[in-house]
Parts: structure tokens; sequence; C-alpha cells
């Protein structure tokens, strides 16, 4: 069989451009064995090849938006029919390759930073460039590759941005299994990875799904959730979601919800700090996923006194970008409200003040309140 499959490989090297349609059983087999090969070689850790069926997915989604719980994210009820047939987005294709890059940054440290209220804490999957562009970009280095060797192959790549059901899908690729979290995490690699996907026109053979949890009884990202975020296992209230408040929220953040915050001004990491799978996390070697602007130890005072030009400069490539300079500054008023600044926070917010929306002002009136009444608090400091 292992020689078969290394002819056939040959095979396809040999004579490049074969019509997909000619290709036998045999010669998908050694595509399918050579696009693992070629994904690793493109820096992604890990790759699944599958035909999903997403219809309890999509009940389960719906049930999801009937909550409520996706609060201002309007986009995760559009195009129905696409995410429950993924095959509707890009007409024509019949497999989708579902990929997994690791992106945790060496020598940072996240329980540090967690625990000084005057410093900043970006989650760290926004840290460096984002990650929508690099996946992109070696997805579809992965496309033209497989094009080399086809004729008339149609291939798309996604990350995040569209439609597309990225954790069910990886979970039937067997990238790993859906965590109480919510996220999809795997034994040998945690859960601080990106997915993507390649949607492609070529009938591939499949891998195996992961059937199997390994979460067993652990509660410990429900129980940790600083904003108890969690209505029960596998299910996430977002609008509760630190993720949700600093990001993707527009306009006010509710006001009981600013203390819990603490100092994480751009998303938020605890639920998966926690998890024990992670001690089995790798390192990146991507440098786009290093830090930038040093924001992986930046004052928060620093931070809050960018103007809009520094900003737009230092997040030029960050996904940090999509907060916007008045929800950047929103989130720092809140998290200098949690802070032990004292006299020279209250000071910054104060010469800040004059400059900002009525929105901000609001959150930077609050954070003077509570800086002047002395309750300084990185609340709830749980990981340690
Ligand atoms: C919207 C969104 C968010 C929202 C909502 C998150 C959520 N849990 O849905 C907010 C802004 C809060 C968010 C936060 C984060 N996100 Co986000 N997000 C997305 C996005 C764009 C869509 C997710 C979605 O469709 N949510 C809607 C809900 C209903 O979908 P779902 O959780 O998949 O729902 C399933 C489960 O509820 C399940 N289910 C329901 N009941 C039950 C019962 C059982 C027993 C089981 C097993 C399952 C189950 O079925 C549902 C349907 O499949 C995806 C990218 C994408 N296109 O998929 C990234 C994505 C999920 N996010 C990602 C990341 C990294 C994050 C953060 C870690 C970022 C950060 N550090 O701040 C946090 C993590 C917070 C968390 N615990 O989820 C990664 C996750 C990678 C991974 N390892 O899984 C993704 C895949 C982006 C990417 N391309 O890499 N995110
Ligand atoms: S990202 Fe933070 S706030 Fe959101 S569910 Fe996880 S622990 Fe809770
Ligand atoms: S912390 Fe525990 S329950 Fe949560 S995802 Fe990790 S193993 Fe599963």
């Amino acid at each position: 069989m292992i020689t078969f499959i290394i002819v056939e490989a040959v095979a396809l090297q040999a004579s490049p451009y074969v019509n997909r349609n000619d290709l036998s059983p045999d010669q998908l087999q050694a595509l399918a064995q050579q696009i693992h090969l070629w994904a690793s070689e493109l820096g992604f850790q890990q790759c699944g090849i599958v035909d999903p069926n997403l219809e309890q997915a999509y009940e389960d989604l719906q049930s999801w938006l009937k909550k409520d719980y996706h609060g201002e994210m309007s986009y995760l009820a559009a195009h129905e029919g696409k995410r429950k047939y993924p095959y509707e987005l890009v007409p024509g294709s019949c497999r989708i390759i579902s990929v997994r890059m690791d992106y945790t940054p060496p020598a940072f440290s996240a329980l540090q930073l967690l625990k000084q209220p005057d410093k900043a804490y970006i989650a760290r999957y926004t840290l460096g460039r984002d990650y929508h562009k690099t996946l992109r970009k070696r997805l579809t280095e992965l496309g033209k590759k497989i094009h080399e060797h086809v004729e008339d192959l149609g291939y798309r790549a996604f990350v995040d941005s569209a439609p597309v059901m990225e954790r069910p899908i990886a979970q039937q690729a067997g990238i790993g299994w859906t965590g109480k979290h919510t996220l999809i995490l795997n034994r040998q690699a945690g859960s601080w990875f990106f997915l993507g996907e390649l949607f492609i026109n070529l009938p591939l053979p499949t891998d195996p799904p992961v059937e199997r949890s390994h979460c067993g009884k652990c509660t410990a990202c429900l129980d940790i959730c600083p904003t108890n975020a969690f209505p029960k296992p596998y299910v996430l209230d977002a609008t509760r979601c630190i993720s949700y408040l600093t990001i993707e929220k527009k306009g006010s953040i509710p006001e009981e919800l600013r203390p819990l915050i603490g100092n994480r001004i751009f998303g938020c990491d605890d639920c998966q700090l926690i998890c024990p799978w992670n001690r089995f996390a790798k390192l990146t070697k991507e440098a786009d996923f290093y830090p930038r602007h040093e924001l992986d130890s930046a004052s928060l005072l620093t931070l809050f006194k960018w103007d809009e030009a520094t900003f737009l400069k230092n997040t030029e490539g960050s996904a940090i970008r999509r907060t916007g300079y008045e929800g950047w500054l929103r989130n720092l008023a809140v998290a200098i409200g949690n802070s032990s600044g004292g006299q020279a926070a209250i000071e910054e917010l104060e010469a800040k003040r004059p400059l900002c929306s009525d929105m901000v002002i609001e959150h930077i009136d609050w954070a003077i309140e509570r800086l002047r009444s002395g309750i300084a608090s990185i609340s709830p400091i749980q990981l340690r």
C-alpha cells in the first residue's frame, strides 16, 4: 500500500498537470497526502480534509441566536443557507481543507501582566500582525501549489471573516474537539491556535473527525471566567464575554461588567489560560505573531496617551484596529478605572477628556470617580 502511494505521488509529480476530472481514487489519495505535507511546509501545524455536515451545528446556532447571546454581532444571523450548506459559498466546491496555526509568542507572560493593574493586557492572539492576513495568504499559497498539479482547480481561502462555521468544520476535519469554553482544542496543542479553511472542488478522501471530548469532569474554564459568561458548558453568552465587550461591542460597556474587565483592554484569555490542555501548547515560530510596539508590556497610561495618528500608525496591519480609536480609549478608560493609577491617572483622564466623544467621556468620568473614591481593583485576580 505504502509503495503504491509513493508511486502515485511520483506519478503526480511526473505529470504535473492532470485535469481534476481525470484523477483516479489512488491519485486523489496521494494528492491528499501531499496536501498535508505542503500545509506543514507552509507553516500550518495541522490540516484535515472534510466534507462537513453542519445540520446539527446550524440548529445549535439557531437556538443560540434566539437567546440573543450574539448581542450586536448581527452578521452571525445573516447568510443562513451558506452557514448550513457551506459549499454554497463557493459554487462547485466539494471539500474543505481545515487548518490550524499556533500563535503563542515566546517570552510572553500573560499571568504576570494580569497581576499588574497598571499594565495593559492584550489577548495573546493579537499582539502581532493581523492573523487573517497571514493565514489567508498561506492558504492561498496552498491552493496555488495544488493548482500547479491539477488543471481546472477551483479554490478559495477563508479565515474568520465569511459565514463559515469554522469550529464544527475543524472538529469534523479532525483538528480537535470542542471544549466547554466552546473553542477547539487538541491533546497535543491545547487551544492557542487559529483556524482557517480552503474550499476546493476536488473530491479528496477525508480525514477522520475527532468524536471524543477530553474535557471529562473539568469545569476550570467555566469557573474562572471573570464575567460569568457561560450559562452552561459549551454555550457562551457573548454579550458578557470580555472579548465581545472590548472588541465587537460598539458604544457603552454595561457598568456592572466594567469592574470585572480588570486590565484587559482587547480580548481575554482567561478560559484558555486555565485549561490544563494548554500545558501542551507549542510556541509559534511565526514572527508575524510576535508582539509589536511593546504591546505585551505597555502601561495603561502609555497607551492612553496615544493620539489617533499614533494609534493608527502603531496598529497598522494589526487586528486591534477593529475596535477603532474610540473603542480603544473606551477600553483603556475602563481599565484605568480598575487600576491603582491614583492622581497621575486622574490627571491623564482629565487632560484627554475634552478631546473625546460623549461615549468615551462617560467611561472617563466613571473611571475618575472610581479612582477618586479609591476603589482600585483588578478584579477578579483568579489566575495565579
Ligand atoms: C463570533 C466569534 C466570537 C464571539 C463569540 C464567541 C463564540 N464562542 O461564539 C466573541 C467576540 C465573544 C469571540 C471571542 C473569542 N474568539 Co472568536 N470567533 C467568532 C467567530 C467569528 C464566529 C463564531 C460563531 O459562529 N459563534 C456562534 C456560536 C453559536 O457558534 P459556536 O460556539 O461554534 O456554537 C457551537 C457550540 O455552541 C455548539 N454547541 C451548542 N451546544 C452544544 C453542546 C455540546 C455538548 C457541544 C459539544 C457543542 C454545543 O454548537 C454550536 C454550533 O456549532 C469565529 C470564526 C468563525 N467564522 O467561526 C471566531 C473564533 C471562534 N474565535 C476565535 C478566538 C481565538 C477567540 C478568542 C480566544 C479571542 C480572544 N482571546 O479574545 C475569544 C474566545 C472566547 C470564547 N470562549 O469563545 C478562534 C477560535 C480558535 C479555536 N481554537 O477554536 C476563531 C475560530 C477564529 C479563528 N479563525 O481562529 N469570538
Ligand atoms: S474570553 Fe474571558 S470573558 Fe470570554 S468567556 Fe473566556 S474567560 Fe470569559
Ligand atoms: S478548562 Fe477543562 S473544561 Fe474547559 S476546555 Fe479545558 S479541559 Fe475542557
